[in-house]
Order: C-alpha cells, then sequence, then structure tokens
C-alpha cells in the first residue's frame, strides 16, 4: 500500500513538474515575438523630404500615445520643420523622435528661412 502511494506520489510530482516546465517554455517563447513586434512598431518612422519648396508629406498621421520618429531628408535646399504644439525641430537630415501624447491637428513648418517658397512649406500632423 505504502509503494502505491509513493508511486502515486512520484507520478503525481513528475507531471507538476512536466507541466510546470511546459507552462515555463510558454512563457519564455511568447514574451520574444511580443518585444521583437514592441521594438518593431515602438517608433513610427516616418520620412519627410524636404526640396524648394514643399515637403513630400503635407499631412502625417500618427495615433494618440505613438512614439513617432520623423526624419527629414533635404533633397534639395536647406530646410527644418517645427511642429507647432509639440514644439520639436527636426533639422536636414536629422531625425527627432517623440511621444505624440497631444490629441489635435499641429502645423509644421519650414523654420529656415529658404528662399521665395520657403512660406509654402507647412504640413500638419495629425494625432488622433
Ligand atoms: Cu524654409
Amino acid at each position: 500500500m505504502k509503494k502505491w502511494t509513493m508511486l502515486i506520489g512520484v507520478l503525481l510530482a513528475v507531471t507538476l513538474i512536466a507541466s510546470g516546465c511546459g507552462g515555463k517554455n510558454k512563457e519564455e517563447t511568447s514574451p520574444s515575438p511580443a518585444a521583437e513586434a514592441g521594438a518593431g512598431g515602438g517608433a513610427k518612422a516616418i520620412t519627410i523630404d524636404a526640396s524648394n519648396f514643399k515637403f513630400d508629406q503635407d499631412e502625417i498621421k500618427v495615433k494618440k500615445g505613438e512614439e513617432v520618429s520623423i526624419t527629414l531628408k533635404n533633397s534639395q535646399g536647406n530646410h527644418a520643420i517645427h511642429i507647432d504644439g509639440y514644439d520639436k525641430e527636426v533639422k536636414g537630415n536629422a531625425t527627432v523622435t517623440f511621444v505624440a501624447d497631444k490629441a489635435g491637428e499641429f502645423t509644421f513648418i519650414c523654420s529656415v528661412m529658404c528662399g521665395k517658397g520657403h512660406d509654402d512649406m507647412k504640413g500638419k500632423l495629425i494625432v488622433e
């Protein structure tokens, strides 16, 4: 009788350990793809190309709370972007990263006096 009880006890322990390991493995494997997705989707990368005298995108849409990474490429001339309301500035061939924590529409303008078309260089950052 005692032997049986012990055997059942051992079997139970083995089962528990085995299932415990299985559970642990699942825990170990599942966070890594999620972490990768988090890293990949962490910052929304936006590249704006500036030339005389326009930005190739005049509307950027992001979600509120999203981390946004804006890169400005000056393919022609010398321009920079200033985002009103967020007080963020990106100079040519540089990147600025910030969290879009305020919803609304924010105008961005060229903040370098680049020539006669300078005033036409504007766009909208839409945070929804
Ligand atoms: Cu300008």
